[in-house]
């Protein structure tokens, strides 16, 4: 049923990434398209060792292609969906645009795979950093139902394109050189310095970054009694979103029985061996699909409580590969039917 298939926001950070994995993981298709703004419509790719042109993404691109994946910015996600759902396409899309409509199943897989079955033509894939934790959060949710979550980000600059993880890399040089540096993605100084705002201000005092953790958790789980308290913080890493993460369950588990829940569990890697400095780290989980997991123990102020570290590379998992694990249930559900 999804024989041709289209990638959308081809050219960008993420778009690229999708790319490799539709490689390396041995996507099935008939016919491939890659699809972008007229800017870099004309742009020549190579795949699978062939030469493609890149098509500007139009209404009528979409006519002959049944899935397509989209990286976007939100407003381009706006205006591509419904060109792609009247045309009888399934849309896959990246944005932050869809995430929270009603219609629009929202989908980690690991975590609420069943979701699927209610898309009408459209699937969203969750902000990277609300990805990371609720597959974190889903072994310790399932075994001893998780109250309320606090949790800090320590997100990278690539969360904020190739343009952010420029900015890191040309204002940490001009910085030791004593340079002046003209800062453009950035409101605050990145170099040797953490931002404690990501997004605008959204409600009562919390980023829309921070909301959103808020609000696609709840939806993924499907379940709004879930609190939340997030602060959501930019740091001098080019790659990789970290996370401190509380959580608060209502029945109790110890440290170690969190950690077995963790290694049992597909897309968890644990790295933790605090008397001989092991644990996930930015630089090593870049590149990776998982999502790495280290430092748990009891959270001494509370009852129910266990807290961890948490660390994801946020241009895989945090996007490219949790969208195209989504296209993978997708056409697999497809074939099943
Ligand atoms: C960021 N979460 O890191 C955003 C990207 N979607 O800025």
């Amino acid at each position: 049923v999804y024989e041709n298939i289209g990638i959308v926001g081809a050219t960008g950070a993420v778009g690229s990434i999708i790319r490799q994995l539709l490689e390396e993981r041995n996507f099935p298709y008939k016919t491939i398209t890659f699809l972008a703004s007229k800017r870099s419509a004309g742009t020549k790719l190579t795949f699978r060792g062939e030469e493609h042109t890149v098509v500007e993404m139009t209404p009528d691109a979409f006519n002959d292609l049944d899935l397509v994946i989209g990286s976007t910015p939100d407003e381009t996600a706006q205006e591509f969906a419904p060109w792609a759902i009247e045309r009888g396409c399934v849309v896959i899309d990246e944005s932050g645009y869809w995430r929270m409509d009603k219609t629009v199943p929202l989908i980690v897989p690991e975590v609420n795979p069943e979701a699927i079955k209610d898309h009408k033509g459209l699937i969203a894939s969750p902000n990277c950093s609300t990805t990371q934790m609720v597959v974190a959060m889903q072994p310790l949710h399932a075994a001893a139902k998780i109250r309320r979550v606090i949790v800090s980000t320590y997100q990278a600059t690539s969360g904020a394109g190739v343009a952010g993880q420029a900015e890191l890399t040309d204002s940490s040089r001009a910085s030791l050189d004593g340079q002046a540096y003209d800062r453009k993605t950035f409101a605050h100084p990145i170099a040797f310095n953490l931002i404690p705002q990501i997004g605008g201000p959204k409600h009562e005092g919390y980023t829309s970054e921070e909301m959103k953790m808020v609000y696609e958790t709840r939806k993924i789980f499907g379940d709004d009694s879930i609190l939340v308290c997030p602060t959501c913080v930019r740091v001098p890493v080019t790659n990789c979103h970290s996370e401190s993460i509380l959580v608060e369950t209502e029945k109790p588990l110890s440290a170690a029985e969190a950690t077995q829940l963790f290694r049992d569990f597909p897309g968890i890697t644990v790295i933790d061996d605090l008397a001989n400095g092991q644990y996930p780290m930015p630089l090593g989980c870049t590149g990776n699909d998982d999502v790495y997991v280290g430092r748990i123990r009891k959270d001494l102020s509370c009852e129910n409580g266990i807290a961890f570290w948490c660390v994801s590379d946020n241009l895989r998992k945090g996007a490219a590969t949790n969208a195209v694990q989504i296209a993978e249930l997708l056409v697999n559900s497809a074939a099943t039917v």
